[in-house]
C-alpha cells in the first residue's frame, strides 16, 4: 500500500560553511561578508531542527553536502594562487545546504504518469550555486532511484534561471491528494537579479507532465526582489489549503489569489499587511521562510527562525494570529542563525518531497540513532571556525575533505565520494 506523506529533506550544512558575500540581492549574505563562520555549530543547528520535526512525528530525510572545494570549478576557471577571493570562495561554498533550491518536486498524484518528478535547479544566476546541480542530481538519483516511483530530470537549459522549490508552491486537500502547483517567477530589470525565469518554470511544469489546468504562473513583486526577497519563499509559503504570504509578495496580489483560487477553490489566504510587518522586517526576520507543517493531529504549525521572536512587530503579529482561530495553531522558533546569516532560514534548508518513505533509499532517511551518529561526526570533524583568509589553504581543504568523507562513511554512502 502506498502511503504518500510529506518528507522534508534537509541539507546537512557542509564543513566549508563560510561567509563570502557571494549572493547579490541577498541582504544577509552581503552584510555578513568576511565574518568568521562556525561550520560545526551551523551543522548542529541544522540537525537540531531536523530532530525537532522528527519529534513532532514527521518524516525526516536529509541530503549530503556536495564535494568542496570543487576542484573541477577551480580548473574550469584556471584559478591559481592569485585567484580573486570571490571566485575562489565560490568553489568552497557550502550553499547546497539550502535544499529548497536543489530541485522542483511534483508528487505522483499531480503528474501524468503517476510518478514523482524531480528537476534539479540549474541555479545559473550565481556562480557558486551553478556548480551544484550535477552533483545534486547524482544524489537524487540514489535517494529517489526507484524508477517505478520517481523520475529525475536534467536541469532546464542554462538560458533560463531556475532556483527550484523555493519558487514553487503546492496546494492540495492533503499531501497525498492531487495538487495545484504554483510557480513564481521574477522579471529582470530591477536593482537585483531575478533568479527564477518564467520559461524555466514553464519547462519544469511540462517536464513533470502536469495538467495545465492545475498549474498557475505568478509574477513575483519586483519591489520584493528589490527589497531582498531573492526567492519567493522569503515572502510566502504554502501548505495544503493555506497560503501564508506578505501582502506585497506578488506583482498583482489580488490577481495572484484569484488565479490560484480559480484552480484551487478551497484556498485559504493568511496575509500579513505592510502596516503590521513591513516588507523590510519580514525579509530581515524571515517570517515567511518558515516551515508550514501539518502535524499528525491535522493542525498546522509554523516553524520560524528565532529572529522572529526578537522582532516586536513580527512577534506581535504571531501572537495576534494565534489568538484568532486561523489554520495555523502553533508558532515554533528554531535557532538556525549560522544559516540565516547567509540568507537561509528554516524553509531554505529543506526540500519537500511527497512520497511513501518506503520507496526512498533508506540511507537518506533520518531516525534518532542516525541523528546521533551524524552529530558525532560533525562534533569531531567539522571545523569549529573558518576565517575568510583560511579559504583556499591546503590545511583547510584537507580538513573539509576528510570531514565529508567521514560522514559518507558512517552513512554507508561512499559512492558519493
Ligand atoms: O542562494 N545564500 C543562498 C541562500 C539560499 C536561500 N534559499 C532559499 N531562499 N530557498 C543564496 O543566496 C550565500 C553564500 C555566501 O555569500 O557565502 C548564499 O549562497
Amino acid at each position: 500500500m502506498n502511503k504518500l506523506v510529506e518528507i522534508n529533506f534537509d541539507g546537512i550544512v557542509g564543513p566549508s560553511h563560510n561567509y563570502a558575500g557571494l549572493s547579490l540581492g541577498n541582504i544577509a549574505s552581503a552584510s555578513h561578508k568576511g565574518d568568521p563562520s562556525y561550520p560545526r555549530a551551523a551543522a548542529l543547528q541544522g540537525i537540531a531542527k531536523m530532530r525537532g520535526n522528527m519529534g513532532r512525528g514527521l518524516e525526516q530525510g536529509f541530503l549530503l553536502p556536495l564535494p568542496r572545494p570543487n576542484f573541477r570549478l577551480l580548473n574550469d576557471l584556471a584559478l591559481g594562487d592569485d585567484a580573486e577571493p570571490a571566485l575562489r570562495a565560490a568553489a568552497w561554498s557550502a550553499s547546497s545546504m539550502w535544499t529548497a533550491n536543489a530541485a522542483t518536486v511534483s508528487p505522483a498524484p499531480d503528474t501524468a504518469d503517476g510518478r514523482c518528478h524531480l528537476t534539479p535547479a540549474n541555479l545559473v544566476t550565481m556562480l557558486h550555486r551553478a556548480q551544484e546541480w550535477q552533483d545534486t542530481q547524482a544524489q537524487l538519483r540514489i535517494a529517489f532511484g526507484d524508477p517505478r516511483h520517481f523520475t529525475i530530470h536534467d536541469a532546464v537549459p542554462a538560458s533560463f534561471g531556475d532556483e527550484g522549490a523555493a519558487n514553487h508552491m503546492r496546494f492540495c486537500e492533503g499531501h497525498g491528494a492531487a495538487g495545484v502547483e504554483v510557480f513564481v517567477y521574477g522579471k529582470q530589470g530591477g536593482r537585483f537579479p531575478a533568479r527564477q525565469h518564467e520559461q524555466a518554470s514553464r519547462a519544469v511544469a511540462r517536464l513533470h507532465g502536469l495538467d495545465p489546468a492545475r498549474c498557475v504562473f505568478v509574477e513575483q513583486n519586483p519591489e520584493a526582489i528589490a527589497a531582498g526577497a531573492f526567492h519567493n519563499d522569503v515572502v510566502a509559503v504554502a501548505n495544503e489549503r493555506v497560503l501564508f504570504t506578505h501582502a506585497r509578495a506578488f506583482a498583482d496580489q489580488a490577481g495572484a489569489y484569484e488565479a490560484i483560487r480559480a484552480a484551487f477553490p478551497a484556498l485559504e489566504v493568511v496575509e500579513v499587511a505592510e502596516e503590521d510587518v513591513s516588507l523590510a522586517e519580514a525579509i530581515r526576520t524571515y517570517l515567511f521562510n518558515a516551515q508550514l507543517l501539518t502535524l499528525p493531529d491535522g493542525t498546522m504549525a509554523l516553524v520560524v527562525p528565532g529572529e522572529c521572536q526578537e522582532s516586536a512587530s513580527v512577534w506581535a503579529w504571531c501572537e495576534k494570529m494565534l489568538a484568532g482561530n486561523g489554520p495555523i495553531r502553533k508558532v515554533i522558533p528554531v535557532d538556525v542563525r549560522q544559516s540565516m546569516a547567509n540568507g537561509g532560514g528554516p524553509a531554505c534548508l529543506r526540500l519537500r518531497v511527497v512520497a511513501d518513505p518506503a520507496t526512498v533509499d533508506a540511507r537518506f532517511m533520518l531516525d534518532e540513532a542516525k541523528a546521533e551518529r551524524i552529530e558525532s561526526v560533525i562534533a569531531q570533524m567539522w571545523p569549529e571556525q573558518i576565517d575568510p583568509r583560511d579559504i583556499g589553504t591546503d590545511a583547510l581543504a584537507k580538513t573539509v575533505l576528510e570531514a565529508r568523507e567521514a560522514l559518507l562513511g558512517v552513512l554507508s554512502l561512499d559512492e558519493l565520494a
